[in-house]
């Protein structure tokens, strides 16, 4: 993305686009295309080249990592997140770390991939020599040469301490990882080095979540949704809350810009939606996006709803049937075709949003009156009603590419030529259609009323 900023505003204009999906890796469990992804990065600031861009800023999802031996070289696969290999690491850190004290600390939320059991899971002597460099990092050194952990991302790890945001060496020794395993923390705005054609790779903030939050007017409530991918559902708070009962809820405390909270909880976003089209498509039926979400508005109401974060739609397959069978498990119909697993999908989404919502104002005692929705998501109207109406909340929607303009703001503020948040442009407002009763209803059925 090229991001041109004029009059306080930020225009981006999309320069390539490429997928990067999870994939099969030799020897077991999955990983990324790494050498392909930077092929093509190289390719768009090629293509970028000629805007002669200030400074470059690269954000990624979180938790992945390289890593890079004595020689500078990255040495075996990126694996990717969805990888069963952390099975059992859980509780083989219990055993060292107390999750009580492992929260304390960190106050991440539990996921099964989180860097630590990654780590966790590396085989005996694997790490020893090592720096692991998170995916941004890498793909910054990859472009510089130069080592570092740009710091929302580095909160991701459950090795960063979520109040003094400096990597804990407590952990760190506790864990039984290597000294040295670690790079120096930089902080958003700081730079990371130079390209070959001399353009400067600055820090943003990383965490493409971090980057999207970045990019939410901050109004009272500081309420979103990060919808893409993932659902990142929570508050931008000014200190993490590190109590037992936002551990009990499984909300995190990840870093932000400016010394800011995200307090959230991931849920399963449109991962549902898309390996559903994915695995449709591989079974040949010609399937549109726009097509089936039309008709899925037409499949009755709250037939069958799911609990979204099951751990069995995690990984990468089909997607249809593991939800017909979570379905049928709770006595539900099982939706048949793609129109009525897509209803399933939406609704199911709509309702996690709201109770994570809940979940959020309880826990940092704030009452909510708007709702952000941004990323890939707020282009979906459906899901931005459903979720307006599950909320009981008007919902903001857009901007859409919100990590990148997040990314771009911190770049331009650094340049000195922007100072506040960027507007961004709605997509749109959802106002709640009072349907409050039929949306609790359907929450209970899956316990998250
Ligand atoms: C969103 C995201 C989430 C993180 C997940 C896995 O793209 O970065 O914030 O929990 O991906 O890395």
């Amino acid at each position: 993305m090229l991001g041109e900023v004029g009059s306080g505003e930020i225009e981006l204009a999309e320069i390539r686009r490429f997928a990067t999906g999870p994939r099969p890796r030799v020897g077991g469990g999955l990983c990324w295309d790494v050498a392909g992804m930077l092929a093509e990065i190289k390719a768009g600031l090629a293509d970028a080249a000629e805007s002669r861009p200030v400074s470059i800023g690269i954000d990624s999802w979180a938790v992945d990592y390289g890593l890079v031996g004595a020689d500078g070289r990255l040495e075996g696969d990126v694996r990717c997140y969805r990888d069963p290999r952390t099975e059992g690491m859980a509780q083989r850190l219990r055993a060292r770390v107390p999750d009580e004290l492992l929260y304390r600390i960190t106050g991440l939320q539990y996921l099964p991939f989180n860097t630590v059991y990654q780590l966790l899971s590396e085989p005996e002597g694997r790490l020893v020599d090592k720096t692991m460099l998170l995916l941004p990092d890498l793909i910054g050194y990859q472009l510089t040469g130069e080592i570092g952990a740009e710091v929302t991302n580095a909160s991701t790890t459950a090795l960063l301490d979520a109040t003094t945001r400096r990597w804990s060496a407590e952990l760190v020794a506790r864990a039984g990882l290597p000294d040295g395993l670690l790079p120096p923390l930089r902080q958003p705005g700081e730079p990371v080095g130079a390209t070959e054609d001399g353009t400067t790779v600055l820090a943003v903030a990383s965490h493409d979540t971090a980057s999207a939050v970045a990019a939410i007017p901050a109004d009272a409530d500081g309420a979103y949704i990060s919808c893409g991918t993932w659902s990142l559902v929570g508050l931008e708070l000014r200190a993490p809350v590190l109590t037992e009962a936002a551990r009990e809820a499984n909300f995190t405390n990840e870093a932000g810009i400016d010394g800011t909270v995200r307090f959230l909880r991931n849920t399963m976003g449109l991962w549902l939606l898309s390996e559903s089209l994915r695995v449709w498509r591989e079974q040949g039926l010609d399937i549109r996006l726009g097509d089936v979400l039309e008709a899925a508005m037409r499949e009755p109401a709250f037939r069958s709803i799911v609990d979204p974060d099951a751990a069995v739609l995690l990984p990468p397959g089909d997607m249809p049937s593991r939800i017909a069978t979570l379905c049928a498990e709770s006595g539900q119909p099982k939706p048949e075709s793609p129109p009525a697993v897509v209803r399933t999908i939406l609704e199911s989404l709509a309702v996690a949003h709201a109770a994570s919502l809940r979940a959020a104002a309880r826990l940092a005692d704030r009452s909510l009156s708007l709702v952000h929705l941004v990323g890939g998501g707020a282009r979906n109207a459906a899901l931005c009603q459903f979720t307006a109406d599950a909320c009981g909340l008007p919902v903001l929607a857009g901007p859409s590419e919100a990590s990148a303009l997040g990314n771009v703001f911190v770049q331009a503020r650094a340049a000195g030529v922007l100072e506040e948040k960027p507007r961004g442009r709605p997509l749109g407002r959802y106002e709640p259609r009072g349907e409050a009763e039929a949306w609790r209803s359907a929450a209970e059925r899956v316990g998250l009323a």
